[in-house]
């Protein structure tokens, strides 16, 4: 989140498309509620189904699952034709006025630069017109034909509502409506707040998706304000911690980068990591990035890293290609994988295509699971009937099965969506033979480093010079680890311009402006320092006063970046530095500094200076034209889904679906098609249950005992199904029997000339654990993923329904 869970009480309008918060996120969406019964807020919900979240909305309309870009670029279309968008913050803020490259282009469907053979595009033409000076051109009169601006205008013309009531069957008076509801908020004292997770992200456009509705916050003005912003719901409790730690394949903490093997030194990789400034005077913040490189090096190698051996640079992998989890099952299946470490994941039950991902484990020599708890994927070798049809003599996988604790076993902190750290303290002793994650890793590492000192091997250099300096090496206490991640002065730290000693050596940093490239300092993870600063651990503070009633709580836990609540809270303000709205005030120049009800976003420019809001990127501003981020465009474009129900997409019937996707032959070949599939499919999780885990509590599986799925009254009629029927869905890939619920939550919709039919399909149930046996949902899903994110098209598939 840009914002923050209490935050959302500040909103006008709160918009939930592409999630479905009150069953999903019940605890968090009573600020969704605080906001319509204190502030008056309108809640609005976009969604397939008629949800728990709709039942309480002021507002409820339908739209086809995978469509949402034609809905919200037919959105942007509206607010510019209309001028309903905030003109002096679109000017000032992002980038509309700056000029872009000769040549670029946009024709039938393909950007400039697609290599169809690689299925990937050249991005060198997506980027503005250089100055001499390597700078931006900008035309500040909007009128250059390309400029960002002038372009913007002509892709969404084609997004008419016409186009957009075709594509998502959502009747036009309603996405009318849902317009003037955002139209509304234009003005300078409204803000509208989207709330959104995975009806948006499960998709193969799910990044643009999200980059839709940004680019509607920056029209509206609603970036950096209280009650505004870009806020993803986050799902486990600690998922944003991990992507700030840097557990994706190509990911190091703190969102840097991972090199990759055209990189074969420091300087390269440096080189290709720090931007340089693309308009004049800007903050250009990630131009620090050798600071934050450097200390992270000297907290994973510690002495061992020096500037002679480019800090140990040589010790990181280098990736070759994505190592996303859909890569790496790709890989198991073909045989080219030997042992897999499963930590807290069930692939069997949670990735898509059950099938091949059973085929992939059955070709691994070993096996290990660290999992508190017993998961289908430990035991996929098992026979359970039509459940999981397997042959255990024909499978020879060792699994080795490592039971751990869980999160109210140990102590730790734990990061919202909110980005806020808090600390928590552990509530119980696990049972039986379970060891927490740390320690399980730690004595794997430490057995490891023990047998290359012995031994000798292959590439020891990154175990041998991992830094391991813990109490008890084979346990590390989250407290060090965390006192780690902030980081320490290695050597005493100066202030550049006056010499004076900032930091003592062996001190806890406080702000990550005290790193250093020279290997003065260390930090795990550059973001969180400040978490654990020499008055202690920040994450444990529990002091909610909160002076502004805008509910940021500054002495409540600790958030990234510096306990900073509202990124890009410099856009609250206008150029000159007056709130935008009184009210919201987040932060105010006192003729020295900015300070106010939040940790202003920076501190050094005056108001009226040219310095931009949006300090992470080059040119200081919010891109409406993504130059060089996006896999598959700069400009967001509907494709449909792998599996369409349409068989074509209606604005370029050359280019169906993204075709910069992560997808592998096998399984582009067996995607479904309309004949055979003629229903979309789509999946979702229920309050009563967690995932997987709570097929293991009774209760839970007493609340919703048995697999059902969702399916519309027309339909469910004209097929002769009744309400409680066993039903077979098919899809591709293979089937499930679930019983009958027949509803008029999901409607019939009008698409392309054809009726549209959507098929609910609850995931949860296995065969393992209390509760009722059942068929893993994930039999039926697609192994195809998101451009920029891999995540999996769980979202819109194609299936069939039979009564059996
Ligand atoms: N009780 C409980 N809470 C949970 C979880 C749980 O298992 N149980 N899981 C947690 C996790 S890990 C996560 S990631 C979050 C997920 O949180 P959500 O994303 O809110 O959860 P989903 O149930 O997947 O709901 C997605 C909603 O998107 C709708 N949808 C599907 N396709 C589209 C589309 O193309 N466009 C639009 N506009 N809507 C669409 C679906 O109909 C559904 O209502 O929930 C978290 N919270
Ligand atoms: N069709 C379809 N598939 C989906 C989704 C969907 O909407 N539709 N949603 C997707 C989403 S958003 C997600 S997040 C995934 C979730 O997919 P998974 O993460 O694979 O599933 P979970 O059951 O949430 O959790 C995996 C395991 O973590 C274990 N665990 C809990 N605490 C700890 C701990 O402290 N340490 C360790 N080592 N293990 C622990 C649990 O016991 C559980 O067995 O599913 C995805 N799959
Ligand atoms: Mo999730």
């Amino acid at each position: 989140m840009t914002n923050h869970w209490v935050d959302i009480k500040n909103a006008d309008l709160v918009v939930v498309m592409g999630g479905n918060a009150a069953e999903a996120h019940p605890v968090g969406f009573r600020w969704a509620m605080e906001a319509k019964i204190h502030n008056g807020a309108k809640l609005i919900v976009i969604d397939p189904r008629f949800t728990r979240t709709a039942s309480v909305a002021d507002f409820y309309t339908p739209i086809r699952s995978g469509s949402d870009i034609a809905f919200l670029s037919g959105v942007l279309l509206y607010l510019i034709t209309n001028n309903k968008y905030n003109r002096e913050y679109v000017e000032a803020y992002t980038n509309a006025n700056l000029i872009v490259r000769e040549d670029y282009s946009f024709d039938d469907g393909l950007f400039s630069g697609y290599d169809a053979a690689n299925r990937k595009y050249d991005k060198t033409s997506w980027n503005y017109e250089l100055d001499e000076k390597g700078f931006a051109k900008r035309d500040l009169t909007l009128s250059h034909p390309r400029c960002v601006w002038n372009l913007l205008k002509e892709h969404v013309s084609r997004y008419t509502p016409e186009v957009v009531a075709n594509i998502c069957g959502t009747p036009k008076d309603d996405f009318i409506k849902v317009c003037e509801y955002l139209a509304a908020t234009s003005v300078k004292d409204k803000t509208a707040s989207f709330l959104y997770a995975l009806g948006w992200t499960q998709h193969s456009v799910g990044a643009q998706n999200i980059r839709t509705m940004a680019m509607i916050q920056l029209l509206l003005g609603n970036m950096g304000m209280a009650g505004g912003g870009v806020n993803a719901l986050r799902g486990h409790s600690n998922i944003q911690g991990l992507t700030d730690i840097g557990l994706l394949s190509q990911s190091l903490p703190g969102y840097m980068t991972l090199p990759n093997e055209k990189q074969p030194d420091l300087q390269t990789y440096l080189a290709a990591s720090t931007p340089k400034p693309l308009l004049e005077g800007q903050v250009n913040y990630w131009g620090n990035y050798p600071k934050f490189f450097v200390s992270m090096m000297k907290a994973f190698f510690g002495d061992k890293a020096t500037a002679e051996n480019s800090w140990g640079y040589d010790w990181l992998p280098k990736w070759d290609k994505g190592y996303d989890v859909l890569q790496y099952f790709e890989m198991m299946n073909q045989g080219k994988v030997n042992g897999y470490i499963c930590q807290g994941f069930n692939p069997v039950a949670s990735f898509p295509n059950k099938n091949k991902v059973i085929a992939s484990l059955s070709k691994l020599k070993f096996l290990v699971t660290i999992d508190p708890l017993n998961t289908e994927t430990a035991n996929f070798w098992q026979n359970h009937g039509e459940f999981n049809d397997v042959d255990p003599a024909e499978i020879q996988t060792e699994v080795f099965r490592l039971p751990s604790t869980c999160f109210a076993e140990e102590n730790g902190s734990i990061v919202n969506s909110g980005r806020w750290l808090q600390w928590h303290w552990k509530g119980a002793d696990a049972p039986g033979e379970a060891l927490n994650d740390g320690e399980i890793l730690s004595g794997i590492f430490t057995r490891l480093r023990h047998m290359y000192q012995q031994d000798g091997g292959a590439q020891p250099e990154p175990v041998l010079n991992m830094s391991w300096n813990y109490q008890t090496p084979d346990n590390p206490d989250p407290e060090e680890v965390a006192r780690e991640s902030n980081g320490k002065a290695l050597a005493d730290v100066l202030d550049p311009a006056t010499g004076a000693v900032l930091v003592k050596k062996g001190q806890q940093l406080s702000s990550f402006a005290q790193l250093r490239d020279d290997g003065t300092t260390s930090s795990g993870c550059w973001i969180f320092a400040g978490s654990w600063t020499p008055d202690g651990n920040q994450m444990a503070r529990r002091d909610n006063a909160d002076p502004s009633g805008l509910g940021n709580t500054l002495a409540w836990a600790w958030a990234w970046p510096l306990n900073r609540r509202i990124l890009y809270n410099r856009a609250s303000a206008d150029p000159q530095g007056k709130p935008w709205d009184e009210k919201r005030r987040l932060i105010s120049w006192d003729g020295a500094k900015w300070s106010g009800a939040d940790i202003a976003d920076y501190s050094a420019a005056a108001p009226g200076s040219d310095v931009g809001p949006f300090i992470m990127q080059p040119e200081g501003l919010g891109r409406l034209f993504a130059i060089d981020k996006m896999a598959e465009g700069p400009f967001p474009e509907h494709y449909e889904p792998f599996e369409t129900p349409l068989g074509t997409n209606p604005l370029h019937p050359n280019v169906v679906s993204n075709p910069a996707a992560r997808v592998f032959k096998g399984d582009l070949e067996a995607m479904g098609k309309h004949d055979k599939f003629p229903y979309v499919g789509t999946t979702y999780r229920l309050t009563e249950h967690f995932h997987y885990w709570t097929k293991h509590a009774v209760l839970n599986a007493i609340a919703q005992p048995e697999q059902f799925i969702e399916i519309g009254e027309k339909l469910a009629n004209s097929l002769g199904i009744a309400h409680g029927d066993t039903v077979k869905v098919s899809s591709n890939r293979g089937f499930i029997k679930a019983k009958a619920v027949v509803t008029k939550r999901i409607r019939q919709l009008d698409v392309n000339g054809q009726k549209v039919d959507t098929i609910g399909i609850p995931i949860h149930w296995g065969y393992e654990g209390v509760a009722k046996k059942g068929f893993i949902a994930n039999t039926l899903t697609p192994f195809v993923g998101d451009a920029n994110t891999q995540t999996p098209e769980f979202k819109a598939f194609l299936v069939n329904v039979e009564k059996v």
